[in-house]
C-alpha cells in the first residue's frame, strides 16, 4: 500500500522558501540542512543541501470544498473528527535548490504527482537559477501539473506574481507567503485540485 495518495515535489532556487513552506504545513517535517559556506545578500544563514520531507492530509467535508490541510500527526490524533470527509494523504518532498545539486533533485523525482516551483519574488538576482530549475523540471517531468509560486509576497520589495510570471516566461504565477499557513494552504490546494482533476478526467475517459 502506498503511504500517501499524492507526492508533491517542491523545487526552486535556494532561499526561495521551500523548507519554510513545508514546515508551515507540517511542523513535524524533517529537514537535512548544513550551513552555507558563503554569505548571501549580506546574511549568513542555512540552506538545505539534502531534502525536506513533510506529511499532510488534505481533508474536505464535501469534495467541491477547498478543504483544510492538516499535519499528518494531528490528523492521526483527531481522525474521528474527519469521519466521512474526503481525505488525501500528501507527501511534500523539498529538494535542494543549488544548481549543482541537480543530481540530488534527479534522484528524488520518482513517483511525483505534481510540482510546486517556489521563487523568491523579492530576489530578481536568482531568476537565472529559477529559469534553469524550471527548464530542468519541465524537461524531466514533461506534462505534469506544476504551479509556479511567487513567494515572499509579504515583503514590500516583492514583485507581483504577474511580474514573476513574466520573469520566468510562464503564463501564471500564484502569490504566496510561505510563513503564513492560510497562504501556504491555498497554494498547495491549487495544485491538489489539478491533481484531482487529472484523476477524474482519466477515470471518466
Ligand atoms: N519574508 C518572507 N521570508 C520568507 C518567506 N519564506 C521564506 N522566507 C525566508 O527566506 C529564507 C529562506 O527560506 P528557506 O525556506 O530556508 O528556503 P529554501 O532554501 O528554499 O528551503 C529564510 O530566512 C526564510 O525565513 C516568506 O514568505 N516571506
Ligand atoms: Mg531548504
Amino acid at each position: 500500500m502506498k503511504p500517501y495518495d499524492y507526492k508533491v515535489y517542491v523545487t526552486g532556487p535556494f532561499q526561495a522558501g521551500k523548507t519554510t513552506l513545508i514546515h508551515t504545513l507540517d511542523p513535524d517535517a524533517i529537514s537535512i540542512e548544513r550551513e552555507m559556506r558563503e554569505a548571501y545578500r549580506g546574511e549568513k544563514g542555512t540552506t538545505t543541501t539534502g531534502f525536506d520531507l513533510g506529511r499532510v492530509v488534505w481533508v474536505r467535508k464535501e469534495v467541491h470544498h477547498d478543504g483544510l490541510v492538516v499535519p499528518k500527526k494531528e490528523f492521526e490524533r483527531e481522525r474521528a473528527e474527519y469521519d466521512g470527509w474526503t481525505t488525501r494523504e500528501i507527501e511534500l518532498r523539498g529538494v535542494p535548490g543549488q544548481l549543482h545539486f541537480k543530481f540530488v533533485r534527479d534522484t528524488m523525482r520518482m513517483n511525483t504527482d505534481g510540482v510546486l516551483m517556489i521563487v523568491d519574488s523579492s530576489d530578481y538576482g536568482m531568476i537565472g537559477d529559477a529559469s534553469a530549475i524550471l527548464a530542468e523540471t519541465i524537461a524531466a517531468f514533461g506534462d505534469i501539473p506544476l504551479e509556479v509560486i511567487a513567494n515572499k509576497q509579504d515583503r514590500n520589495d516583492a514583485a507581483s506574481p504577474e511580474e514573476v510570471a513574466t520573469w520566468l516566461g510562464v503564463e501564471k504565477a500564484t502569490g504566496m507567503c510561505a510563513k503564513d499557513h492560510e497562504s501556504a494552504r491555498e497554494a498547495l490546494i491549487r495544485l491538489l485540485k489539478k491533481l484531482e482533476g487529472a484523476g477524474e478526467e482519466g477515470g471518466s475517459a
